[in-house]
């Protein structure tokens, strides 16, 4: 005989929350590994729907009929313009996507804490003091969020110049921004008034704008991580304010898990935060030879058909891909050339930088997209144990990930920054378009190394000269 067990509309959503918060956990964990991403990222993603729709059971939600259609034809648009966007986004400018997501999700996150206070006054209500502290968070974070995600994506875009931008009293009118925030606060906190909350999001927003424009287009992905993880936390505190604990688990693991991305990422340039947001890195081209290079220096050229010859008759190839290959999308052309040198008995794997391109993973999503087996792949600390050992370093379209000057010059501006050695391979082959530095705006003297041969032009092209030239030898 079996009993029928009613459970309250309350206790079914919570335990659905629950399960939806193991898993993001599970889904955080599986992004942590190429081989369970795919899987991590679709457990999340099914966790959101689920949490999303056992929502709507909420007694709380206010005019339920007419917010649920609003809130069907809000989600419906959003799906119609996120879907083709997300997919049909180039790898380079998946930066800027991610700053222009995360900005809206912490605008979201302010509009909801403001509309909260809204709802109280017009009941005539007013909101306890620690109800207010909650909304004023989320505001604050929020906005700050939005603003600041709106000019990272602007600049990413190059639709302003990537470079930091300065002005005379940049400090002192950010300072003086932060005391006029601090203020609001006070007063809203004690008055619990709307109009001092009015105008700390107008201030927040501008807060948002002064903190990015200073820093340099490509310091801007470890800014968005931050942010994101600012987005994390308004998020959170719209939890406390709407008394959801879902908002709240799932707002607090993206701060935490945004933090822990922005400190992987500033260590592994050799950088602290604070240097990364207010030192205006890249304001100036700090190279040695400038934009072009050092010019009064020679280099060593070659053809592809002598690399071609020089990489089949190789025991061990290490290639070092960077920025350059996700400008060129050679993804499939580097494979081909591997399977190439495979095919002739040639050992080859790739050394991955963790910072290598702009965003983290950035050569791994590249990589897996044209299906380099995971174990062809080496992170940097392994991949420079066989430095040594390697015939050929073939490094194509990186620059400051392999430069010298980060463990030899204690003057550059990378000083400090962990590397791959390609030094330290019998032979040295760049693949890039010219002189120009990389990211960092610094002359890379492995490129006047007399182990070193410069192929010029576009990865793509000469990957597709080199791979006639290996089939050739
Ligand atoms: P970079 O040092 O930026 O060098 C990229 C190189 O690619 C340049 O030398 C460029 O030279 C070459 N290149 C560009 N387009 C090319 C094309 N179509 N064909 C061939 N070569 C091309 O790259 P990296 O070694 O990957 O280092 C990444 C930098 O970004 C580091 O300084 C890192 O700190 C910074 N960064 C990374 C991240 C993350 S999370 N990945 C975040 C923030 C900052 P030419 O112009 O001469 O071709």
């Amino acid at each position: 005989m079996t009993t029928a067990v009613s459970l309250p509309l309350a206790t079914f959503r919570d335990f659905v929350y629950l399960l939806a918060i193991i898993g993001f956990i599970l889904a955080l964990k599986g992004l942590g590994s190429p081989r369970f991403a795919r899987r991590g990222n679709q457990l999340g993603a099914l966790s959101a729907i689920a949490a999303v729709a056992v929502t709507f059971t909420l007694p709380s939600l206010r005019h339920w009929s007419t917010n649920l259609a609003l809130a069907l034809v809000a989600m419906a648009l959003g799906a119609v313009i996120a879907v083709p966007v997300a997919r049909l986004v180039k790898m380079t400018a998946m930066p800027q996507l991610v700053a222009i997501f995360n900005g809206v999700g912490g605008g979201a996150a302010a509009l909801i804490a403001i509309t909260e206070l809204l709802h109280l006054h017009a009941l005539g209500l007013k909101p306890a003091v620690y109800v207010t502290a909650e909304v004023l968070l989320g505001v604050l974070i929020g906005s700050v969020s939005f603003s600041g995600s709106a000019v990272a994506f602007i600049k990413l875009q190059e639709l302003i110049t990537g470079r930091p931008i300065t002005y005379p009293g940049q400090q002192a009118i950010n300072a003086l921004v932060g005391v006029a925030i601090f203020a609001l606060i006070v007063v809203a906190l004690v008055t619990g008034d709307l109009a001092p909350v009015y105008v700390l999001l107008g201030l927040a927003l501008v807060l948002g704008v002064a903190l990015v424009l200073p820093i340099g287009g490509a310091d801007v992905p470890v800014l968005i991580s931050l942010l994101n993880s600012f987005t994390g936390l308004a998020v959170a505190a719209s939890g406390f304010v709407l008394d959801n604990n879902l908002l709240i688990v799932a707002g607090t693991l993206v701060g935490a898990s945004g933090i822990i991305l922005t400190r992987l990422m500033s260590s592994a340039m050799g950088r602290s935060l604070p240097n990364i947001l207010f030192s205006a890195f890249g304001a100036v081209i700090t190279a040695t030879g400038g934009e072009e290079g050092d010019a009064s220096r020679s280099v060593r050229t070659g053809t592809a058909e002598d690399v071609g010859v020089l990489l089949a008759y190789a025991r061990k190839v290490v290639i070092i891909p960077g920025y350059g290959l996700a400008v060129a999308q050679a993804q499939h052309t580097v494979r081909e050339l591997a399977d190439a040198l495979t095919a002739k008995g040639v050992d080859v794997f790739f050394a991955i930088h963790p910072v290598a391109g702009r965003m983290p993973g950035h050569m791994n999503v590249l990589l897996a997209e044209a299906n380099v087996p995971y174990e062809d792949l080496k992170e940097m600390e392994e991949a420079n144990l066989e430095m040594p050992t390697a015939d050929v370093a073939l490094v194509v379209g990186a620059n400051d990930t392999v430069n010298p000057a980060a463990k030899s010059t204690p003057s550059s501006p990378i000083f400090g920054m962990p590397i791959i050695d390609a030094d330290e391979a019998q032979n040295i082959i760049f693949l890039k378009r010219s002189m120009r530095p990389g990211f960092a705006g610094i002359d890379n003297e492995l490129l006047y190394d007399p182990k070193t041969t410069l192929l010029f032009g576009d990865a793509k092209d000469t990957l597709q000269k080199l791979v006639a030239a290996v089939a050739d030898a």
